[in-house]
C-alpha cells in the first residue's frame, strides 16, 4: 500500500469515482436503500459536523454505540475519513464495561444511537475523559445542514484508525489497534482469496459490527468491491432467516450455533439466494458442517480469526474445504503449531497456533502484549494440529483441553460428538475436579423440545460418546439446563461452566 492512505477513500470513494455511484451499498429493513453516492454523502456530512462542530482533530478517540445500522456505518466511516479513531462498542454492554473502555482508550466523544444512550450517560458520569455525547439524532439534524463534500484527512497507512477491544471469553478487556492499511489488507488476503466476493454479491449476517468478524463480513468485504450489505439491528436465527427470505442476499457470515439454529427452520423460508455461509466466532463442530450441508447443499466455510488479527487468518476457499478441519493459512499469513518451548511441531501434534502476516496484535499499552506476540509470531491460545497436507485442525481452547486421569481430552470434540445426537440442541463440556482422577468431563446439555431430561437419557448419552469417539473422553457427568452461559457474540463462556463445575 502506498505510505499515506486514508481507507474511507478505497471503501466509498472509489467506487463513486469509478462511475458506481449508484450501485446499492446498504439495504435495511424498511425500505432504506443508499447507493455508494448516497453513502458518500452522509459520511461526508457527518465528517464535517464532527471536524467543524465537534471540533475532532486526527487521533482522537471516539466511542461508537449502536446496533447494526445504516448510521452506524456512516458514523464509523466519517470517523475515519476525519483521521479520528473509532472504539466500536457492543450495544449490550453496561456503564461499569463502558466507563473501563471510555478510560482505556481516553473517549472524548461516543456517537450513539438514541435507545442506547442511559448506560452510557450513566458510564460518563464514572469516566472522567468524555466530555459529550451526541444522539444520532443530533448528529443526523447537524448533518443535515452539512457540507456533502469532504477531503479524507491525509492519514498514513500505519495511522491507527481501530481500536477492537477484546475480553475474550474470560478477563479484562484487551484494547487491539489496527491501522487504515490493515482494514485494506484483511479484504486482499481472505476476502480476494478465500472468500472472492464480486460487486454482484449480497451480503448479510448476525455479528455486531463492534465485533471485528461483523465489521469484517458486513461492510469491508462487500465494500472493498462495491458489493451491497444488508443491515439488520436484530439478527438471532429466528429473524435471520426471513431477513434472508426478503432480502436474498448471496452471501451469509454468522457463528456455527446460529447456522445450527437455523436448520430446522429452513424448510419455513426461501434462503436459496445463499452461495457461501462463512462460519467463524467459535469452532465449528463437523456435526453441523453435515447438518448444513445435508439441509442445504452448500459447504460451510469455517475460519478462524482473531480481534488481534482484525479477521480470518486460517480457512480455505470453495473446492479446497475439507470437513472438520478450519482450512489453511489465507494466502498473506503463515500458521504453525509450537510446543511448550515454542518449538515447531510436526503433523499430528497438538500444540498451540502461531501466526503471523500482515495484520498482527498490537495492544494499547498492555502488558499481555509480550505473551501474545513471540519472536514475531502471534501465538493464539487455541490448540490445533497440523495434517501432512497442512490443513489445520482444531483441538480447543488451549484452556478448554482437560486432563483426565492423564488422558488429553478436548472439551469442543465431546461437544461436537455429542451435538450429533438427535436429542440435543447445544452442549458445553468442561473439566469439574474430581479426587480420583483429578478432573473428570462432565457436559452441559440443552435438550430439543420433546425429549426428556432423565437418567435414562443419560445413560443413552453416554454410550453414545463412547461408541463414536475414544470411550476414555465420554461424560461422566451429565447437567441437563435450559441454557448455556454466551458472549454477547455468541461464544460458549466455558470458564462460566467451569467455575459452576468447580462449585
Ligand atoms: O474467530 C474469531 O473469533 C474472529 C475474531 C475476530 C475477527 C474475526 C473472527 C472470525
Amino acid at each position: 500500500y502506498p505510505g499515506r492512505i486514508n481507507c474511507v477513500a478505497d471503501f466509498v470513494d472509489s467506487h463513486v469515482a469509478a462511475g458506481k455511484g449508484n450501485r446499492i451499498a446498504i439495504l435495511a429493513p424498511g425500505g432504506l436503500a443508499w447507493t455508494y453516492a448516497d453513502l458518500q454523502v452522509e459520511v461526508n456530512r457527518i465528517a464535517n459536523v464532527l471536524v467543524q462542530d465537534l471540533g475532532l482533530i486526527a487521533g482522537n478517540r471516539v466511542l461508537l454505540r449502536a446496533p447494526n445500522n445504516p448510521m452506524m456505518v456512516a458514523a464509523y466511516l466519517a470517523v475515519i475519513k476525519a483521521g479520528g479513531i473509532v472504539v466500536a462498542t457492543m450495544p449490550l454492554l453496561r456503564a461499569k464495561e463502558l466507563s473501563v473502555i471510555i478510560d482505556k482508550a481516553e473517549v472524548g466523544l461516543a456517537l450513539c444511537d438514541d435507545r442506547l444512550t442511559d448506560e452510557l450517560a450513566k458510564a460518563a458520569a464514572q469516566a472522567a475523559p468524555l466530555e459529550r455525547i451526541v444522539t444520532f439524532g443530533e448528529l443526523s439534524s447537524r448533518a443535515a445542514g452539512a457540507s456533502p463534500v469532504f477531503t479524507p484527512v491525509d492519514t498514513a497507512a500505519t495511522d491507527i484508525c481501530l481500536f477492537g477491544f477484546t475480553s475474550g471469553t474470560t478477563g479484562t478487556p484487551k484494547c487491539t489497534m489496527h491501522g487504515h492499511r490493515d482494514l485494506l489488507a484483511i479484504c486482499d488476503a481472505y476476502g480476494r482469496n478465500v472468500l472472492k466476493p464480486s460487486a454482484d454479491d449480497r451480503f448479510i449476517g448476525s455479528p455486531p459490527l463492534a465485533f471485528t468478524f461483523g465489521l469484517g463480513g458486513l461492510v469491508l468485504f462487500p465494500f472493498r468491491v462495491g458489493a451491497s450489505t444488508v443491515l439488520l439491528e436484530r439478527a438471532p436465527p429466528g429473524e435471520l432467516l426471513p431477513a434472508i427470505a426478503a432480502f436474498k442476499p448471496t452471501i451469509c457470515f454468522t457463528a456455527p450455533t446460529a447456522y445450527r439454529a437455523m436448520i430446522p427452520a429452513l424448510g419455513d423460508h426461501d434462503w436459496h439466494s445463499l452461495r457461501k455461509c462463512v462460519s467463524a466466532g467459535e469452532a465449528l463442530p463437523k456435526a453441523t458442517f453435515d447438518a448444513w450441508k445435508q439441509a442445504t447443499g452448500l459447504e460451510l466455510m469455517d475460519g478462524i480469526g482473531a480481534t488481534e488479527m482484525l479477521h480470518i487468518f486460517i480457512s480455505a476457499p470453495e473446492g479446497k474445504i475439507r470437513p472438520g478441519a478450519t482450512g489453511l493459512p489465507v494466502p498473506g499469513y503463515e500458521a504453525k503449531v509450537i510446543g511448550m518451548d515454542g518449538e515447531e511441531l510436526g503433523p499430528g501434534q497438538p500444540g498451540r497456533l502461531a501466526v503471523r502476516g500482515p495484520t498482527g496484535c498490537r495492544y494499547l499499552s498492555d502488558e499481555r502484549q509480550s505473551r501474545y506476540v513471540i519472536d514475531g509470531w502471534n501465538v493464539t491460545g487455541d490448540t490445533y494440529v497440523v495434517d501432512a497436507d497442512g490443513y489445520f485442525w482444531y483441538q480447543a481452547r488451549s484452556d478448554d483441553m482437560i486432563v483426565s486421569a492423564g488422558y488429553n481430552i478436548a472439551g469442543p470434540e465431546v461437544e461436537s460428538c455429542l451435538l450429533s445426537h438427535p436429542a440435543i440442541a447445544e452442549c458445553g463440556v468442561v473439566g469439574q475436579p474430581d479426587e480420583e482422577r483429578g478432573t473428570i468431563v462432565k457436559a452441559y446439555v440443552v435438550l430439543k423440545p420433546g425429549f426428556a431430561a432423565d437418567k435414562v437419557l443419560a445413560e443413552e448419552l453416554q454410550a453414545f460418546v463412547k461408541a463414536e469417539i475414544a470411550p476414555y473422553k465420554y461424560p461422566r457427568v451429565i447437567a441437563f439446563v435450559d441454557q448455556l452461559p454466551r458472549t454477547e457474540t455468541g461464544k460458549l463462556q466455558r470458564f462460566a461452566l467451569r467455575e459452576i463445575a468447580a462449585r
